[in-house]
């Protein structure tokens, strides 16, 4: 089957589809797909996965609205099935990959699901089907690892006997269903008429501009995109420690340089977690690893936003000795786990790296989370006899907090606020001996 054939069959929904990885970007890819009309193939090695599934229920945690019943609708119409089972890709037109693609602790991409999966898929290909990699990678990752890898385990030619493409994802945990249809994407092929074929079937699912270009640019603007978030953080962060050396309240600076044209400054905090922000910069440095390219603003900007957890140490610290009692020895309650607030995910969480260092200095670590089963006592209960609380994320059953009860419940009136959560003179005059990341002592 040529280009041709292929996006004829994708205009009238024929094309037999299968997506690769049913995680929180491959399920509901495939269930959007399978809405549409399409035949929708779903692989995943986690067998108890692929039986979940087939039975309609969605394995996807958190809220997402209309997830769950979009799922089942389409497992019920059978439009949608999933398998562990490689051997079912025989027959099918066009393979997204959806596997993970994290980095390791040396900041390297960690390619083994996406290598696994093009090697099971390789001698299973169809002539004339086309691969599209949604999956985040590191730039150069199509022509230097996907290409060679599918052309030497499928005895196959790109572009001749098989098509390539690379269709970034810009889904966010809470609103993936709404983000797969109403934000734009970036549509790479391997040739421009590939990048064209893959069109029409993005626009059975894609209300927002659907921008055709190369593979190399695809990668870039996925990677560069988040890696410009970690930048802009960083510079946040990095205001509001200057804020706190000279005396003035970041969240005001903010406030007012934003009311600058063309100035957007972020949210300084206690730091940044998450399955995307603290890895792609890694995944765009990689792809100038062997160039004569000098990084300077990416590192740093990772190095600063992986030292405000330890801030917070330096904060606490601070308060502590303002009240006579030292670090170690002390019983303190970290409020927030998750990574961003109102979410149960803690993948990358500052706060874990928070905890670890107070453990290390000898602290009892208290930790709540109203969103994490383990850890969602009640808050008061939680602080109750302990020497400080961290709020660490921005959760809104934090907001609502009455300080009153906040002081009495703990031991010691100290409360550091990693998320500004608080204003400060209204922590003052509760009795607090308070600290808000960004802002200066002489402000207070
Ligand atoms: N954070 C700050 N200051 C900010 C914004 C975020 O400290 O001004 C922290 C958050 O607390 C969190 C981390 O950074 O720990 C990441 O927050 P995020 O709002 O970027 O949320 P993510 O990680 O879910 O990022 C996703 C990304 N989406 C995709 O990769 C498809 C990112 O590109 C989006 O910009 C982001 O959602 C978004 O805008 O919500």
């Amino acid at each position: 089957m040529n280009l041709g054939e292929l996006r004829q069959k994708l205009e009238r929904k024929e094309a037999r589809l299968a997506v690769i990885g049913l995680g929180y970007v491959g399920l509901p890819v495939a269930a959007l797909l399978a809405e549409t009309g399409f035949d929708v193939l779903g692989v995943e090695i986690r067998s108890e996965r692929v039986e979940k599934i087939n039975r309609g229920i969605c394995p996807i945690e958190g809220v997402e609205p209309g997830l769950a019943d979009l799922l089942a609708k389409v497992i019920a119409s059978h439009k949608l099935r999933t398998t562990a089972d490689y051997a079912d890709l025989k027959d099918r037109d066009v393979i997204l990959i959806d596997v993970e693609t994290p980095v390791e602790e040396h900041n390297a991409p960690r390619y083994e699901a996406l290598r696994a999966s093009l090697t099971s898929l390789g001698p299973l290909l169809k002539s004339g089907a086309l691969v599209i990699i949604e999956s985040t990678i590191a730039p150069g990752t199509m022509k230097d690892v996907v290409l060679p890898l599918l052309e030497q385990s499928s005895s196959k030619k790109v572009n001749v006997d098989f098509y390539l493409g690379h269709c970034p994802e810009r889904v966010m945990p809470g609103k993936l269903l709404k983000n797969l249809r109403m934000l734009s994407r970036v549509v790479g092929g391997m040739t421009a008429e590939t990048a064209e074929t893959m069109l029409p079937l993005y626009q059975h699912i894609v209300q927002a501009d659907l921008d055709p270009t190369d593979c190399i640019t695809a990668e870039l603007v996925k990677t560069a995109e988040n890696t410009y978030r970690d930048v802009q953080i960083a510079f946040a962060n990095e205001v509001a420690l200057i804020c706190e050396a000279v005396g003035a309240d970041v969240w005001k600076v903010r406030e007012l340089v934003n009311k600058s044209p063309n100035r957007q400054m972020h949210l300084p905090g206690a730091g940044v977690g998450g399955h995307c922000i603290p890895k792609d910069p890694w995944l765009l440095a990689y792809g100038v690893k062997d160039k004569d390219v000098p990084l300077r603003i990416i590192p740093a900007a990772r190095a600063v936003n992986n030292s405000m957890p330890l801030h917070m140490v330096k904060l606490l610290n601070g308060a502590l000795t303002e009240v006579g009692r030292e670090l170690k020895g002390a019983r303190v309650a970290v409020l927030g786990y998750a990574y961003l607030e109102d979410s149960s995910d803690t993948r990358n969480s500052p706060s874990e790296a928070l905890i670890r260092r107070l453990r290390e200095l000898g602290v009892d670590v208290i930790i709540q989370d109203p969103w994490i089963a383990e850890y969602s006592g009640d808050v008061l209960e939680c602080v109750r006899g302990c020497d400080a609380a961290v709020v660490m994320v921005a959760h809104s059953a934090y907001r609502d907090l009455d300080l009153g009860a906040l002081k009495s419940a703990l031991r010691l009136p100290v409360l550091v606020d990693g998320r500004r959560l608080f204003d400060t003179a209204r922590a003052q005059a509760a009795g607090f001996t308070y600290r808000g990341v960004g802002e200066g002592k002489k402000y207070k």
